[in-house]
């Protein structure tokens, strides 16, 4: 297959293109590399040190012999991404090209617009793209279980079937998200939907939990491939920046009571997730919702697990309670449906039985890296 991996040079996307390579798929991956001068602009890095794009694609090649074509634009410019379909073509592509940081949407109003006019327009020039240059494209779009945000009441996958007065209808499931930035998947979502109905474009909406880890076979292949781990305030995750702060002493930041509950998963998962959404794709003119998953956690039972495995390898391991910087409920109802993707034959990588490897030990090996000052939030909510 031909796949074009937008947002390749991300955390994600960086994962998922070597994978789909070595898996005998020809890669492309788009890349504007705006993640890189976000990054550089707020003082923040990468915990492993990543490299310049071009030299990871190179090294690719010189250790697999297999060839990844790099497109370094934004896909918010219609003509460069016009250009790079025409030259690709591809028969699916795989869309993880946004501003992903809820915290960072959440800084001011310049950084909530640029969030949602980055994805929301990047998103509406891939839907115009597959329309007028690929109508068979499967559009596989990285969207997020935050779209749904904590409701009383179980999350379906994507619809739910209401009754209203003695009538039944199957709608897209309610959404309450968190963060301009969660919004912004929102928009995406309905955008996908409208396009899929109209145009009969065939996508798949990925609502992706917080994703964890850094290793994968590929990117553990060489220190030139090695994926970014964030651990700052504002692009770090929960359980990566867990690990990391356990591995420099630093008490675990756990915001408010920790009785926030999500859905998370190993990268491993994130890639062989996208490597079954690209193998069934949806049919034409079908917007097919999948939630990506694996296990939900605590924010507190996160801590406690990290506590424990850190205390067995000899860290010194303290939680905290930090005032929470976000607008968010701390303890709640939240049971999250994922079956879709089980059903189709992902074998889940546990928590339990990964976080060393998979987290642990990359923390202790870069630790020297960190910078301390990045660590407490700084974005609040209000
Ligand atoms: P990332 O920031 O590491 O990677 C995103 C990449 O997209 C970056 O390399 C960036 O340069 C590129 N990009 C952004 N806007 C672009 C544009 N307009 N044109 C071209 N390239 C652009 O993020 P990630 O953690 O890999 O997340 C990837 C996707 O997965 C996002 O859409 C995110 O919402 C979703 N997701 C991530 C997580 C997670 O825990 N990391 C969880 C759920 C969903
Ligand atoms: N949290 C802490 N301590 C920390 C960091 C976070 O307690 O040091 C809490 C937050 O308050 C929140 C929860 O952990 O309740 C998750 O926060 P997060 O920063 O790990 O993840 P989030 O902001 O939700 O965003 C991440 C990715 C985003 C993706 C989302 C999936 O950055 O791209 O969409 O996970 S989900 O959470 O399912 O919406």
């Amino acid at each position: 297959m031909r796949v074009l991996v937008v947002g390749g040079d991300g955390y994600c996307g960086w994962a998922t293109a070597l994978y789909l390579s070595e898996r005998g798929n020809d890669v492309g991956i788009v890349d504007s590399l705006v993640r890189r001068h976000w990054d550089l602009s707020l003082g923040v890095d990468t915990l492993t040190p990543i490299a310049p794009i071009g030299r990871r694609i190179e090294r690719w090649k010189e250790l697999t012999g297999r060839s990844i074509d790099l497109f370094v634009g934004d896909i918010c410019n219609y003509s460069f991404l016009e250009d790079t379909i025409r030259r690709f073509a591809p028969d699916a592509i795989v869309h993880y090209g946004e501003q992903r940081s809820a915290p960072y949407s959440m800084i001011d109003r310049e950084h909530a617009v640029l969030t949602q006019v980055n994805n929301v327009v990047g998103t509406l020039n891939l839907l115009y793209a597959i329309r007028d240059l690929c109508p068979e494209c499967h559009l596989v779009k990285l969207g997020t279980m935050g779209e749904y945000g904590t409701p009383n009441i179980d999350i379906e996958e994507g619809y739910i079937t209401i009754q209203h007065n003695g009538r039944e209808d199957r709608m897209p499931y309610p959404k309450q998200p968190g963060s301009f930035y969660h919004l912004s998947k929102v928009h995406d979502s309905h955008n996908i939907h409208f396009a899929c109905k109209i145009w009969g474009i065939r996508a798949t909406d990925l609502n992706q939990g917080v994703v964890y880890g850094v290793l994968t076979d590929q990117t553990s292949r060489d220190e030139l491939l090695i994926n970014r781990l964030d651990y700052d305030g504002v692009f770090g995750t929960a359980l990566n920046r867990f690990c990391i702060q356990a591995a420099i002493g630093h008490p675990l930041t756990v915001y408010g009571k920790g009785g926030q509950r999500r859905g998370f998963l190993d990268i491993r998962d994130t890639i062989r997730c996208i490597e079954i959404a690209l193998a069934n794709p949806a049919e034409k003119g079908e917007f097919r919702v999948f939630n990506q998953f694996t296990e939900q956690f605590d924010i507190m039972e996160l801590a406690a697990m990290v506590e424990h495995v850190g205390k067995e390898i000899g860290l010194k391991v303290e939680i905290c309670h930090i005032e929470n910087p976000r607008v968010e409920k701390e303890e709640h109802y939240y049971n999250a449906k994922n079956t879709r993707l089980h059903d189709l034959g992902l074998k889940p990588h546990l928590l339990s039985e990964s976080l060393l490897d998979s987290l642990v030990h990359f923390a202790i090996r870069y630790k020297d890296r960190v910078d301390k000052s990045q660590i407490l939030p700084q974005v609040t909510w209000r």
